[in-house]
């Protein structure tokens, strides 16, 4: 008995010897991204990637299961934000895949370094359009709406395909790409020692890129000739993770900024030289503008028309990466190309210690004007009445980030995502995230979970009623992962407002939701926190509560339907009709 087993283990051994040990597409896509310092993974598993997400579980990547795709190509989106690291997105073929696809086309549009990892079907039977299960030609869909796409067949080409995603998503211009793995390709087996060497650790996935002294120059001589020079800082002056550096230049050359959304707390909103409280004014007067990691799109009307009072003589120095971006919209007087680190740098050194401060009259002229607006809203922002309105709820929001400054905060919606990034100070880079370029609704629980996860802090999450129900089945992921999230939805019945009546039939107008309704008691389903909110009091109660303990909580916070306004803040941007009764046909 003992000398068969013996022999059979000699055997095995003499096989072992003969047969190189295998590994196969599963264990290479995991290796690849382990190797590139790659620790979460966010997704919905599903035919062909269940196992893999398994595996790499058990390799000891962190893999966050959500209840839709769309969430978790958020979270791994704006998890790239927020680490320079690009965040994976792992779907199922082709419904995941699309699902997954909204939040990488939105990430490309912002820039952020994300990588979109969807199995695909037979490829054989996709090209001849067969009819597979979830057959569809994903590489082809993804390719216009990210920065590249890539698909792999065979696993000795794995680690290459991961190393091009990674440094696609991350050098010059960050932004989303597409890695498509069809299900065959994760059991194709291959030598081991084969495969190990296949693999690439990407060397500097974001090289510096130093802009021409010339450049500098250029745009020093522009600003020292300014007589009411602005800088305007973009999230990509905010992802570019040069606090200190930008901080120094805005401060050494006493220029009063202004912050766009997402980066608002680079430099605190309370910081003497912010004009946030003074934008239109400072669009308007100023003569030089130097733009850091922030593009003339819609967001700034085109640096152009009546927000930056033309007819005028306005000069544009612009800090970007790209250099397409420059003269997109309007003349650059002042291209700087490179990174934003490198470029604040070369500026800050081109200054010197003895940079002029900005006269007097400009400096006064903001601050007077920053003051009459303060003190214009403040009596609002006090107002504890029930219901509530954005203002006197949003008072209550803005002096608890004031004394939890490192919360992060999370936001979307209309009036809930415009008035909160007017009344809400920042304080610490980074801690603002929200619907961004596209003003896409459904970030909300997505970047919630991201933010938790990738730092470890606490999340406030503003939301719409509207905007919370794009991603709201996500609260039992926050539950399931005990996330210290808390979500605040401002409970107004509807979009914009809840009191839009349709007069001619028995369904409800367009705009309304359930007057009403309990969105705290979503929560409650998953052993969350549910609050129900009514006073500005209230409400500053049931949110110090839930940033104190760090449980998931949904707090239902009623709000005034008759307080928001059409669209928001960007009301003008609706198309006007141009009849104003239906012709009859
Ligand atoms: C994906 C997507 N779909 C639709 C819209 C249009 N939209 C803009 S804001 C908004 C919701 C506004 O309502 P709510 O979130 O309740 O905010 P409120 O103004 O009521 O505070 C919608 C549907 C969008 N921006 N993005
Ligand atoms: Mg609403």
């Amino acid at each position: 008995m003992a000398q068969a087993v013996a022999k059979e283990q000699r055997n095995a051994d003499i096989q072992m010897r003969a047969e190189p040990e295998k590994t196969d597409g599963f264990s290479l896509v995991i290796d690849a991204l382990k190797l590139n310092g790659i620790k979460t993974i966010y997704g919905v598993p599903g035919i062909p990637i269940t196992d893999l997400g398994r595996m790499a579980q058990g390799a000891g990547i962190r893999v966050i299961s959500f209840r839709h795709e769309q969430n978790a190509g958020h979270a791994a989106a704006i998890a790239g934000f927020l680490t320079k690291k690009p965040g994976v997105c792992l779907t199922v073929s082709a419904p995941g895949f699309l699902n997954g696809l909204t939040a990488l086309a939105n990430a490309t549009t912002n820039c952020f370094p994300m990588i979109l990892i969807s199995g695909s079907s037979e490829r054989e039977i996709v090209d001849l359009q067969q009819g597979d299960y979830e057959e569809m030609d994903q590489l082809a869909v993804a390719k216009p709406l990210c920065k590249a796409a890539f698909r792999v067949l065979n696993p000795a080409d794995i680690g290459i395909a991961v190393a091009r995603a990674i440094r696609a998503a991350l050098s010059g211009r960050p932004g989303g790409v597409y890695l498509d793995l069809p299900g065959k390709l994760l059991s194709q087996v291959m030598d081991a020692e084969a495969g190990e060497k296949s693999l690439i650790k990407v060397i500097d996935p974001a090289p510096a890129q130093i802009p021409a002294a010339s450049a500098i120059r250029r745009a020093l001589d522009l600003l020292k000739a300014a007589k009411r020079p602005l800088i305007i800082l973009g999230k990509g002056a905010a992802y570019a993770q040069a606090d200190d550096q930008i901080r120094a230049l805005v401060e050494n050359s006493g220029i009063p900024f202004l912050p766009m959304s997402m980066a608002k707390g680079l430099l605190p909103d309370t910081h003497a030289q912010c004009a946030g409280a003074a934008r239109s004014m400072v669009l308007k007067d100023s003569d030089v503008v130097m733009l850091i990691g922030a593009r003339l799109n819609w967001l700034l009307s085109h640096g152009k028309g009546k927000a930056w009072g033309e007819p005028h003589s306005k000069k544009f120095i612009q800090v970007d990466i790209e250099p397409n971006e420059m003269d997109s919209n309007v003349e650059i007087a002042a291209p700087v190309v490179g990174d934003i680190a490198s470029c604040v740098i070369a500026l800050m050194e081109g200054m010197g210690n003895a940079w002029p401060a900005p006269p007097a009259h400009w400096l006064s002229a903001i601050n007077a004007k920053k003051e009459d607006n303060i003190a214009k809203i403040a009596p609002r922002l006090m107002r504890n009445s029930a219901p509530m309105d954005f203002y006197g709820a949003l008072g209550a929001l803005r002096t608890i980030i004031k004394q939890r400054p490192d919360t992060i905060l999370v936001n979307e919606g209309a009036n809930t995502l415009d008035l909160a990034r007017g009344v809400i100070d920042m304080y610490q880079p980074r801690k603002r995230l929200d619907v961004g370029t596209w003003g896409v609704m459904g970030i909300g629980m997505g970047f919630a979970v991201a933010a938790a996860i990738e730092t470890g802090g606490r999340v406030l999450a503003v939301e719409g009623d509207s905007a919370f129900g794009f991603s709201g089945m996500e609260v039992e992921t926050i539950c399931r992962y005990k996330l210290p999230v808390c979500i605040v939805v401002f409970n107004n019945n509807g979009i914009y407002r809840g009191t839009d009546v349709n007069t001619v039939g028995p369904d409800a107008a367009t705009t309304v939701f359930v007057k009403g309704a309990r969105y705290d008691k979503i929560i409650e389903a998953f052993g969350g926190v549910g609050a129900h909110v009514r006073t500005p009091d209230e409400l500053a109660r049931a949110v110090n509560d839930a940033l104190e303990s760090g449980r998931p909580t949904l707090i239902n916070a009623v709000i005034d339907p008759a307080a928001g306004s059409e669209s928001g803040r960007i009301g003008n941007l609706n198309p006007k009709r141009a009849v104003s009764k239906n012709r009859k046909r």
